[in-house]
């Protein structure tokens, strides 16, 4: 059996003093994969420095290799093209895309670092598997280093429209990289079919049988393949001691309110500012079912060293304190809003004890969190998952609520469905979204990428 070697821009090998529980499924998928085949996990250890050799580490099976990236690698390549070029644009926010001549520079120069420090690690029979935005031209830089060997791609984050991508000075030069790999994968069909708008009008390409995709000489092939999460374990531990003590913390706290739930990392794609809105136009257009409800936003920080970040953090923290100031009173706060992260296991029960799965991004890959809601449900007296129709998971998940997350009528009037909606009904739109979280989970996406990848 081949090994796999994994590279993103982050490592999630276990560490010494992690259990696995403490794992999202990425993690938990990949080092599985890992593990059976003594794999090599690759990216960048999180720190700075100027010694950009490789320390490896192995735990539980699974052999991590991380380096030191420099102050300005981290500015220009991760706070940079990364974050403030790459990731606004691919989330189709224009306004918020920062194009630098020397982001583009730093992004290439630490993706060719990468590829001459992981070289001489590759074995002839390994299988490369490259992970998302920040290492788009990785395997470009692979080949020029002479690998030979089978490289996929796959990207977390949505593929943006072709009229949006030729805003990225050298966008074309940045696909063209792509065709370095033998295989890319997409969150889904939607984000697929862009790609393969841009690759035909920009780049002269022709889409064959079989996913393929030709441009010039070189043809590979093109998928979509939806993330799942780690369903089994997320259920068992949805019914386990930990998330059953976080739920009844829940549940008495709410002194017989309905929760609805909101969890999703502090970032403009995921649409709080309108959520809040859309909660607050459920307040007023439902006055006599206001001190009924609460919101919970669980929101931890994230990517703070880039000013859009910061403002967005400064924006709900305003939003939240005057929708509690307007609203609250002695015994009621209309919002509780959160900073931090919680364990899987809180979160999981935090979910279940959720009358309401609130996850309304503007624009996501995928969203983990709507899958994670579902598989934490009780399968007798399910939550509704109201769910954006701009979430790569609304393709699975279509059974949810979707609204449209920009009107704050309409996550209004979602709100008022959902609490209305009769048990049946509940039992049945939740079963049909669980099957899908169970059928299509982490590990099957997983199976598919690589088994196109091997084919
Ligand atoms: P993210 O943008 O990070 O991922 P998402 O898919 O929602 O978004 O995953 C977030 C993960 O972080 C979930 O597993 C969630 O439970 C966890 N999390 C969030 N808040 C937390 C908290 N306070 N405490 C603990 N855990 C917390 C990117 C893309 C997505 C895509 C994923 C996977 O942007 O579209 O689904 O990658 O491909």
């Amino acid at each position: 059996m081949s090994r796999l070697i994994v590279i993103s821009n982050r490592v999630q090998a276990p560490t010494e003093n992690e259990t696995g529980g403490a794992q999202g499924g990425l993690a938990v998928a990949l080092n599985a994969a890992l593990a059976e085949g003594e794999g090599i996990w690759f990216g960048w250890s999180g720190d700075t420095g100027e010694d950009n050799s490789l320390r490896f580490a192995t735990y539980g099976g699974v052999t991590s290799a991380v380096m030191d990236l420099s102050e300005q690698d981290v500015d220009e390549y991760y706070n940079g093209y990364a974050n403030r070029t790459l990731w606004p644009l691919f989330h189709f926010r224009l306004g918020l895309t920062e194009f630098e001549r020397d982001f583009a520079g730093g992004y290439e120069r630490v993706n060719r670092v990468f590829a001459e420090r992981i070289r001489p690690h590759i074995a002839e029979d390994d299988l490369v598997w490259v992970h998302d935005y920040h290492m788009i031209p990785l395997g470009w830089l692979l080949r020029q280093q002479g690998v030979t060997n089978r490289i996929g791609f796959f990207l977390h984050i949505p593929w943006p429209p072709t009229r949006l991508l030729v805003a990225l000075p050298d966008h074309r030069r940045l696909v063209e990289s792509m065709f370095a790999y033998d295989v890319v994968g997409f969150q889904t069909e939607e984000w697929l079919e862009s790609f393969c708008h841009y690759v035909t009008h920009e780049m002269g390409g022709v889409l064959g049988d079989d996913d393929t995709v030709t441009v010039g000489g070189r043809t590979i092939r093109a998928i979509a393949c939806p993330i799942g999460i780690e369903t089994k374990d997320f259920v068992e531990m949805a019914n386990g001691p930990e998330a059953r003590a976080a739920q009844m913390r829940q549940l008495e706290s709410a002194v017989g309110r309905s929760l609805i739930v909101g969890v999703d990392r502090l970032d403009y794609s995921k649409g709080l500012p309108e959520r809040f809105a859309g909660y607050e136009r459920f307040l007023q257009n439902y006055p006599d079912r206001q001190a009924l409800v609460y919101l919970l936003q669980i929101a931890p920080p994230s990517r703070s060293a880039v000013q859009s970040y910061r403002d967005i953090r400064a924006n709900l923290e305003q939003m939240s304190g005057r929708i509690n100031g307007a609203y609250a009173d002695t015994d009621w706060v209309p919002i509780r809003y959160v900073n931090r992260g919680y364990p899987r296991a809180t979160l999981a029960g935090i979910y279940r004890a959720a009358r309401i799965g609130l996850v309304t991004p503007l624009r996501d890959g995928m969203n983990l969190v709507a899958k994670e809601y579902v598989a934490a449900q009780s399968p007798h007296d399910p939550g509704v998952l109201i769910l954006s129709r701009f979430a790569g998971a609304a393709a699975q998940l279509d059974q949810a609520l979707l609204v449209n997350p920009y009107s704050a009528e309409d996550v209004s009037d979602a709100i008022d469905k959902a609490l209305r909606m009769p048990k049946a009904e509940r039992i049945e739109r939740w079963q049909a979204m669980f099957d899908n979280v169970t059928a299509e989970d982490v590990i099957w996406w997983r199976r598919r990428f690589l088994d196109v990848l091997t084919a």
